[in-house]
């Protein structure tokens, strides 16, 4: 058995090699793919993977503790991020879910949104409630005309009454934090709402009618939507504790389409002159399982709770490597920033695994959602919709 003495050098050598490596990751450029759809631009790296997470965070970097260097907490997945922009920084909560299944928040920036993603340097540390979480993910990130920067967020508790046997069901409900500077969080008392579980709620960032307003996903289980899903909305006269008395859905679940076993908020709306860009996930059921994708919809400037432009299909769905990961064939999203001068950065998690950035501007995105049409819902009228555009781009080449 070798010395401790002789491995010294080792040791450091591959501490040395660690650190130069993740230099290496996290220096490297990112690039816009060729191919774009003219609605928006892919990158070509995703902007963050468990690669990213400082080494610290995973490694015992003492050689008498461990001398083989072996990884102590690993880091399975880092991905559905909420976004803002912080101080002349782009910054995203991220959703780490370690080798043990657990998630926790930790907030990376960059100076371009792209790519240079790096960790601050210590992970979120989130205030509990009397009862706490056993798992917390997907934060929205919103600042509230109220001065607040909040934290919207997934809570997950087994529960009370779950038989013994039942050791993965679980109630997910809306947890809170507020803060000024992402670093000291405040826990509020989570969402209250008629609903027996929520996922995917969202505060919108105005007040309307002097009161908060909110967008849930009611839902009768953990993983079913039951009676409930579709993407509701209501009002709360406070945010300490927030509770909604009578919740509407705005935005169904319907038949044979990409959102019909379930639909869900991504980040809080972006503000145009022709009302709130909307972004959400919806799911269908296939063969091989769950298929997740993003659309987008406009809702009301005055009445953010009213539809006024519902373009059909999805606007962005998982492709290449984006389709396999720990829940394969899925895209989600949770984050994305308005940058000055129109561009909008687009976060959105692969496969339950990695996060990306896709690039457009509110401009295109308002184009997109006005000039698409609705889902025609059965196969003839959108046969006739494809038609009306053949016949459209006939006629404008013959002039
Ligand atoms: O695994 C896919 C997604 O499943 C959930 O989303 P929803 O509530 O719409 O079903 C969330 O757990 C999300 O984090 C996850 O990406």
């Amino acid at each position: 058995m070798k010395s401790t003495k002789s491995k010294e050098p080792l040791f450091h050598r591959n501490v040395r090699k660690l650190l130069a490596d993740q230099e290496k990751l996290l220096s490297r450029k990112n690039v816009p793919v060729k191919k774009t759809n003219g609605v928006f631009q892919r990158y070509k790296y995703p902007v963050i993977t468990t690669d990213h997470v400082p080494i610290s965070w995973r490694y015992d970097l003492n050689i008498q503790t461990n001398p083989l260097l072996m990884e102590r907490l690993g880091v399975n997945a880092t991905f559905n991020s909420g976004a803002m922009e912080f101080q002349g920084k782009i910054v995203l909560a991220v959703r780490i879910e370690g080798v043990d299944r657990k998630s926790f928040f930790a907030i990376a920036e960059s100076s371009n949104g792209v790519d240079h993603f790096r960790f601050w340097k210590k992970p979120i540390l989130l205030p509990e409630t009397n009862d706490p979480d056993i798992n917390v993910y997907d934060m929205r990130l919103v600042r509230h005309e109220d001065g607040w920067i909040y934290g919207l967020f997934c809570t997950e508790r087994k529960e009370s009454d779950a038989p013994r046997t039942d050791t993965s069901s679980a109630l997910a409900q809306c947890g809170i934090v507020r803060t000024k500077d992402l670093l000291r969080w405040e826990r509020l008392p989570d969402l209250v709402t008629k609903s027996p579980q929520q996922r995917n709620v969202v505060l919108h960032p105005e007040f309307i009618h002097g009161k908060y307003a909110f967008y849930t996903r009611p839902q009768d289980g953990f993983i079913e939507a039951g009676s409930g899903g579709g993407i509701g909305w209501g009002l709360s006269t406070s945010m300490d504790p927030a509770q909604i008395d009578s919740e509407i859905i705005i935005d169904d679940r319907l038949y044979h389409t990409i959102k019909e076993v379930k639909n869900g908020l991504g980040p809080a709306p972006i503000k145009t002159e022709k009302g709130w860009l909307q972004l959400a996930h919806g799911v269908r059921n296939t063969a091989a399982g769950l298929r997740y994708v993003l659309f987008l919809f406009l809702t009301d400037l005055k009445d953010p709770s009213k539809v006024v432009a519902r373009p059909g299909g999805y606007f962005l769905a998982p492709e290449g490597e984006e389709r396999i990961g720990d829940v394969s064939n899925v895209v989600f999203s949770n984050g994305w920033v308005k940058l000055p001068g129109d561009r909008v950065l687009i976060y959105y998690g692969s496969s339950d695994t990695r996060m990306h950035v896709a690039v457009s501007s509110a401009d295109r995105l308002l184009d997109y959602v006005l000039h698409t049409p609705e889902d025609g819902l059965r196969s003839g009228v959108c046969v006739e919709q494809r038609m009306n555009l053949i016949q459209r781009n006939d006629e404008s080449r013959k002039k």
